[in-house]
């Protein structure tokens, strides 16, 4: 067993890259790691907290020279009061701890109700144990939630300036280590800050409770906020898979993001977050050695037929301890005779949240129950169960485990349950038995309890009976067991594993992303693609298969993005449609691949790979409005940077290359002269643009090129793909109605639950996958031909989508932007003959 200060040297050690380096922690967490209680004379005193996180972090961030952020227990903390030095005789984990090492986050006594009670407690705690009939939705303390949490980041970076001027040097980037569910939303605040002001810094978040599963969670509106505040870390930790898995399902479901759920990863915008499941552990040794030193408690042990069956729990409803008192009742019930007079079950209740109704309702019906069980079966001198609604000092705690027969860990759920790990840590006669909740986080691994469903109460009390009767030699076998495992993975090792996950976080500057499967959404993609003959790939241009660029015409195809589209359109059993803000005449340009249908000025005119031409109609005054508009545009603007662009249908006023101190005055009078011309401007980046009032938009462009292509029931034909980066979230909305929708892009919250795609390389690779995918499927010869029947369908619905404010005179210049190629096949007739 390696002593604690050798522990602490091998976890600073993986915090030092380098020799030298040493990258400070800092930690943040709800409550300080001692609480401050001001003494009758007004003076501050620090009140310790005996956490095993506390243990195992307070010294790693003594020896870094590091930083602890949390509120201190008090509302009364004045701005520029300091926080006491840690007392000569101070012998705890954070006696280290200098006094400009504990940041304290003051909130005022308001918020805090809403934040702690409201929202930490009245909806996240019930939400994330799936207890949904205690849930409390209430958006004022949602939104007091998301201002404390500010509270904590604006802290936080005030220690990150701190470090940057003061302590880093050179490649040092310190760890910000944010704990529990209280600051869910506080790493996106962080980065955000932080990146503003140029600090770099690394962000880890460990969750001590459940991740609950997707459809729990979407019943909370700010989901998504909660998803994307944990998304700004670079490691998240669980105690468990099956949380690690609930928290990466939810991304992929909520939010759309590329999940790979082998190597349990996130891609968002451009950052890879690396999700990790961490079991915490106990500071084993400390408890051993409590265990070891403390005096006997009652003397329960001495009298040979006395059996003590020992529960320690904050009274809680998550931890079943009602059902425990039902429990005993059982057991009594069926082994009267054997227990009466014998048997004592000590229920440690640590008060907790007193102040929630909820949590009141519980003390009173727990004391109720307890009262009825003891009035039922107690005799003069006996009662079955003792009940202390207090906490106890840690050598107590530590004899209570030792001397008891049996430890009854059975919560409803619980994150992971240190006090079946303590119980075993303090068992150091190996002589007790466990009997643990299937639905504790620690079932995961302490396989050797006696494993029970608490809901079931007989069972759990023929549990207790088998865990009472047990032999020594069995007791001996499994606490051995139990004991090597939570020796070897103690609170140390937790911190250490931790840690370790974030050294191969990169500095935020360089990002070096892991390889992520390029097979992520295969599952849904093939599912889909198998089950129909043809592909239709509908692609957005600029910012999906071009990067960003100082003009539009330097924003040119890569080679190897042509090749593979060339490769894709001429599958016989794919169809490729490119969509853009761009007239169709330089779309065609950009691209020059034959066999893709384009539609520029975003669906307004579409060309098929034959040459023919579609437009939907536009009002006849249209084009003498946009003629004037433009003659106006150009008059005004001649002498500035600003530039008209005539895209035909469409005309967009670009102020990109106006002088930041012009733009204000250029823009607004630019905008008076659209509005004097019956326009109102569509903002598009740094542009704005005028178009034709129709009912008309991508999706529409989409959903006539897969007519156009396939026919009235092309649904039943093909699989759809789009890619894109469309910002109009109604326009994604439709597109998902019938298509496998992927949006590309950095920005975390771009197309909120759709999938992504982080960049433009992630669309070619895409590419390269849709291409290898179809090559593998047998190739087919074109077979479709519709008939007139379906094309009658096709136009009637297709003039109902179109033709709502189409006139005689919009019809007859519809006539004369029509061309047909010779030689056109039935299929790209179709937009024709609908004259
Ligand atoms: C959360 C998660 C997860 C209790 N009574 C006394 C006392 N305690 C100490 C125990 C233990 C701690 O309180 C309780 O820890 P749990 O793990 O059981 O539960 P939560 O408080 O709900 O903690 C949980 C944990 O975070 C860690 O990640 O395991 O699932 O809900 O350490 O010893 N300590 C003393 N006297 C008492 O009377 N000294």
């Amino acid at each position: 067993m390696a002593p604690l200060g050798e522990k602490l040297e091998r976890v600073l050690s993986f915090t030092n890259p380098t020799e030298e380096g040493n990258n400070s922690l800092i930690v943040v967490s709800n409550r300080l790691p001692f609480v401050l209680k001001r003494g009758s004379n007004g003076v501050l005193q620090r009140s310790h907290s005996a956490g095993g996180l506390v243990t195992a972090v307070a010294p790693v961030v003594t020896k870094c020279n590091g930083k602890w952020i949390g509120w201190p227990g008090l509302f009364d903390l004045g701005g520029h009061e300091k926080v006491p030095e840690a007392s000569d005789d101070d012998k705890s984990p954070t006696a280290g701890l200098k006094s400009n090492q504990v940041i304290p986050v003051n909130i005022p006594e308001n918020d805090f109700e809403e934040f702690y009670n409201g929202f930490c407690n009245g909806t996240l705690w019930p939400l994330f144990h799936s207890f949904s009939c205690k849930i409390t939705y209430d958006r004022n303390s949602w939104q007091t939630y998301q201002k404390v949490n500010d509270y904590f980041a604006e802290k936080t970076v005030e220690a990150l300036r701190y470090q940057q001027e003061v302590i880093l040097v050179d490649e040092e980037i310190p760890i910000v280590w944010i704990h529990d569910y209280q600051l869910l939303l506080c790493p996106a605040r962080i980065r955000e800050l932080a990146e503003d002001e140029g600090l770099s810094c690394k962000l880890g978040f460990f969750l001590h409770i459940p991740f609950p599963s997707y459809d729990m969670l979407n019943t909370l509106e700010g989901s998504e906020e909660i998803l994307y505040g944990m998304l700004a870390c670079d490691v998240i930790g669980f105690h468990i898979d099956l949380y690690s898995q609930n928290f990466l399902e939810s991304c992929l479901r909520k939010l759309g993001c590329r999940v790979d759920f082998d190597n349990k990863t996130v891609e968002i915008g451009s950052r890879v977050v690396r999700v990790r499941t961490l079991p915490i552990g106990i500071p084993f040794d400390k408890f051993e050695e409590c265990a070891k030193n403390a005096p006997k408690v009652n003397g329960q042990k001495d009298e040979k037929d006395t059996k003590l069956i020992i529960s320690v729990d904050r009274v809680d409803y998550t931890k079943g301890l009602v059902q425990k008192v039902r429990a005993i009742e059982k057991l009594l019930e069926k082994h009267r005779h054997e227990y009466a007079g014998k048997l004592t079950f000590l229920q440690i209740g640590v008060p907790s949240r007193t102040n929630i109704k909820e949590y009141q309702s519980l003390h009173n019906e727990l004391s109720r129950e307890i009262g009825r069980v003891n009035g039922k079966f107690s005799t003069a001198d006996w009662y079955p169960i003792q009940f202390m609604y207090k906490g106890l000092p840690q050598d107590e705690l530590a004899a209570y485990y030792r001397d008891s027969d049996v430890a009854l860990v059975t919560p409803l759920v619980d994150g992971m349950n240190l006090v079946a790990k303590e119980f075993v840590a303090c068992q150091i006669n190996n002589s007790g038995a466990l009997v643990l909740s299937y639905f504790a986080g620690a079932a995961e691994s302490m396989k050797e309890a006696l494993m029970v469903n608490p809901y079931e109460v007989n069972l759990l009390a023929d549990s207790l009976h088998k865990a009472l009767q047990m032999s020594s030699s069995e007791c001996q076998l499994r606490m051995e067991k139990l004991r090597a495992r939570e020796r070897k993975f103690d609170v140390h090792y937790w911190m250490s594993s931790f840690l370790e996950e974030m050294r191969f976080v990169e500095s935020i500057e360089k990002p070096k992303l892991p390889t992520i499967s390029l097979d992520l959404y295969s599952k849904s993609l093939s599912e889909q693609m198998e089950a129909s003959p043809k592909l239709a790939v509908i692609l957005g241009y600029d910012g999906t298969l071009v990067g960003p660029a100082p003009t539009p015409q330097q924003a040119v195809l890569a080679n190897e993005t042509r090749e593979i589209l060339k490769i894709l359109a001429s599958n016989n059993d794919v169809s490729v449609c490119i969509i853009s803000g761009r007239s169709v005449a330089d779309l065609r340009k950009m691209v020059g691949i034959k066999k893709i249908t384009y539609a520029g000025n975003n669906g307004l005119e579409i060309v098929h790979p034959d040459g023919a031409f579609f437009a939907p109609p536009v009002p006849e005054e249209h084009e003498i409005k946009i003629s004037r508009l433009v003659t106006e545009l150009q008059t005004e603007f001649s002498n500035c940077k600003a530039w008209v662009e005539n895209k035909g249908p469409v005309v967009t006023f670009h102020y990109r290359n106006v002088p930041k101190g012009m733009r204000n005055i250029i823009c607004l009078k630019a905008v008076q002269i659209f509005k004097k011309h019956g326009f109102e401007p569509q903002e598009v980046p740094m542009a704005f643009e005028a178009r034709p009032s129709v009912n008309w938009d991508v999706s529409k462009a989409a959903a006539y090129f897969l007519r156009s292509t396939y026919g009235v029931d092309w649904a039943q034909r093909c699989t759809v793909l789009y890619i894109g980066d469309i910002d109009d979230s109604k326009v994604m909305l439709s597109m998902k109605s019938f298509a496998f929708t992927i949006s590309v892009g950095k920005h975390v919250n771009q197309s909120k639950g759709f999938k992504k795609l982080p960049d433009i390389q992630g669309v070619i690779d895409l590419l390269k996958w849709l291409e290898m995918k179809m090559l593998q499927k047998p190739q087919r010869q074109p077979t479709f031909m519709p008939d007139f029947g379906e094309y009658e369908q096709y136009l009637s619905t297709q003039m109902s989508i179109a033709f709502s404010d189409y006139n005689n005179g919009a019809r007859k210049r519809r006539r004369s932007r029509t061309s047909s190629a010779p030689g056109k096949s039935p299929i790209s007739l179709m937009p024709n003959r609908s004259e």
